[in-house]
């Protein structure tokens, strides 16, 4: 985005309303993904929460205490299930609790009921205590998959290996948990799906932590075939994953792109695709979890729409590009909005992995997101190489 570029000529007559219709369509589409979290105090379930998602919504606090053992935080893509003070030896016995709370639970919208629950246990302990194999039962009769999650495993390397080894401890664990028995050595049924060892730091709170990507490997897994797609947006840890979404997103832009130029647009019009190439990319934003209205002020919108149509440029420096020709065709048309959504994706991408400070957004687009005559310049050469 060049300066001259937003000021020459005339202000560009586009609508930003495809753009938030676009991101608020986007995000009822792909809904929210509802977590549970079961576990004791410490075990370290916040933690896995920032590592996972990127964030702590308890933190944030828009919490809401529904029952006395429940709290519900969400954000658009996330609500988390915070099952608390279910401390073994308390007043109430746990299950009572987790009993009330899923009753109560099960009366919430359809956008909050639970979708996968982590029940979080410390890696140190040797084994499941009998009221916690009780509260795995109860939700798993209730239809809600359970993955334990060990927390907090301190995992060694072998100098020379390099391969990493479980302590002594952790081992006894998934030792019992392979072939649980009850205390008088009788085999029991513990009905969890899985059960994954985590870390989200080392012993000395430093890294970045480990089995991280299994656990939401086998969370996405889990996850009913509706939620799937929440629950890679809400999600921070895995980008392939939201590249996969924002593929077809693009492909499916260009296509309404090239159509809408299948009769040549005449270059003053390109200004036609923009509304095709603004809601591409609120799709694309929510993919990311990007609130837009934050990143991109209405000054931002305006630049970004002169950037697409690059209106009051092209009309005079078509002419001086060899083998551009005067009008927008199909293919041109089709390229140009996929050279788009690449660069808006790469720019979200950013953003959403903390490289790129969402206040400068707007500075920077012209970096990522080509403005028009690029992609002509591009393709003449391209035509005149090829001739
Ligand atoms: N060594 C190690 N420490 C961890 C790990 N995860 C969390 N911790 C530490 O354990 C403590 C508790 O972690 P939290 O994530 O706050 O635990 P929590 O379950 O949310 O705790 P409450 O909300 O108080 O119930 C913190 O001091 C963390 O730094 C881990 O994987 N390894
Ligand atoms: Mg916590």
């Amino acid at each position: 985005m060049t300066a001259e570029s937003a000021t020459d000529g005339e202000a560009p007559r586009i609508d930003d309303q495809p753009f938030i219709d676009a991101t608020s369509q986007a995000k009822s589409r792909y809904g929210r993904f509802n977590l549970a979290i079961i576990g004791g105090t410490g075990v370290g379930k916040s933690s896995l929460v920032n590592a996972v998602f990127g964030r702590d919504l308890a933190k944030v606090g828009k919490g809401l205490p529904v029952t006395q053992g429940a709290h519900y935080y969400h954000d658009d893509s996330l609500g988390i299930w915070d099952l608390e003070g279910f401390e073994i030896g308390t007043e109430k016995r746990p299950i009572e609790l987790l009993h009330e709370s899923l009753e109560v639970i099960s009366h919430r919208p359809p956008n909050e009921q639970i979708s996968v629950v982590w029940y979080c246990v410390n890696s140190h302990s040797d084994r499941l205590q009998r009221p916690e194999i009780d509260m795995i039962r109860d939700l798993n009769a209730k239809g809600l998959p359970v993955i334990l999650v060990l927390t907090k495993v301190d995992w060694e390397k072998n100098p020379i290996t390099n391969k990493r080894t479980v302590p002594l401890d952790t081992k006894t664990f998934v030792d019992w948990l392979n072939e649980p028995v009850d205390s008088h050595d009788q085999p029991i049924v513990v009905p969890y799906r899985e059960f994954v060892l985590t870390s989200t730091r080392d012993r000395n709170g430093k890294g970045k932590g480990h089995g991280l990507g299994e656990l939401v490997a086998e969370t996405l897994a889990l996850s009913p075939e509706d939620e799937k797609d929440a629950f890679r947006i809400a999600q921070r840890l895995n980008l392939p994953w939201k590249r996969e979404l924002a593929r077809p997103v693009i492909v499916t832009a260009a296509a309404a792109a090239a159509t809408a130029a299948a009769v040549p647009l005449p270059v003053a019009n390109a200004v036609a695709l923009a509304p095709v190439q603004l809601a591409m990319m609120g799709r694309i934003a929510t993919i990311y979890d990007l609130e837009l209205k934050t990143m991109l002020s209405a000054t931002a919108l305006a630049q970004l729409a002169t950037q697409l149509a690059g209106q009051s440029l092209a009309r005079g420096a078509l002419a001086l590009i060899p083998g551009a020709g005067s009008a927008i065709n199909a293919g041109v048309a089709g390229a140009l909005t996929a050279a788009m959504g690449e660069g808006w994706l790469r720019l979200c991408e950013q953003v959403h992995t903390s490289k790129l400070d969402p206040a400068k957004v707007a500075d920077e687009l012209g970096a990522y997101v080509p403005g028009f005559l690029d992609i002509i310049r591009k393709m003449a050469e391209q035509k005149i190489a090829k001739s």
